[in-house]
């Protein structure tokens, strides 16, 4: 039985990255057992000192709170590797690489920020839901969380888009540009989403490097 296939949906908030996790996965259960997931949980303890320190009822050291981000990761990675060799698909909206962005965004060290996320699951492709920050306001404006700002996901654009150039993650990289329609959107994100697949059929799951 082929693996399951990880496949990482990133995007700003507003990018439209719920809408198409469903559309997606939706898509993939009619071929194949299919999962979604997303980070950060917030139903884990973990996921509750995220939680609160998101909503500003609690305050944390940008480190501190970057490591909890990963240890959300770390505590569902077993479950997602068992669930990958089950022959289960998983679709996980956000990932390593908005743990490296929003932080990195912030003044943090990129090889700091990057070192607690080695040896995770790898994602077999890695799907930007680029949208510029004017578009992702026309869309109803940001929520009342932290880095919900303009300025702050400008910095963190730009930040997704060095990582998309960065040689360890370059090939496992599609940019889907999400100021289409929905169903643009959603055509060129299951078109991506392919590559990852067929990655998943041909070869082994990595870790990160
Ligand atoms: N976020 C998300 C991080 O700062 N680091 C991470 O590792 C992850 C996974 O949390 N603005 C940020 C990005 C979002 C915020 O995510 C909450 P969501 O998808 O809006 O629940
Ligand atoms: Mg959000």
């Amino acid at each position: 039985m082929p693996r399951g296939a990880l496949i990482v949906i990133e995007g700003l908030d507003r990018a439209g990255k719920s809408t198409q996790c469903d559309r997606l996965v939706t898509r993939l259960k009619t071929s194949t057992p299919t999962l979604l997931r997303k980070f950060p949980d917030r139903t884990t303890p973990i996921g509750t000192m995220i939680d609160a320190y998101l909503r500003s009822t609690s305050d944390l050291d940008d480190h501190a709170v970057h490591l909890l981000f990963s240890a959300n990761r770390w505590e569902a990675s077993s479950a997602i590797k068992a669930e990958l060799e089950a022959g289960v698909t998983v679709v996980v909206d956000r990932y390593i690489y908005s743990g490296i962005a929003f932080s990195r965004a912030k003044g943090l060290d990129g090889a700091w920020c990057r070192a607690p996320d080695v040896g995770l699951p790898r994602p077999d492709v890695a799907i930007f839901l680029d949208i510029s920050e004017e578009a992702a306001a026309e869309r109803g404006g940001y929520g009342e969380e932290r880095y919900e700002k303009k300025e702050m996901q400008r910095k963190v654009r730009q930040d997704f888009l060095e990582l998309r150039d960065d040689e360890r993650d370059a090939g496992d990289w599609a940019v889907v540009d999400a100021g289409q329609s929905v169903e643009e959107v959603e055509e060129n994100i299951w078109k991506a989403a392919q590559k990852g697949i067929e990655r998943a059929r041909t070869k082994d799951l990595r870790t990160v490097v």
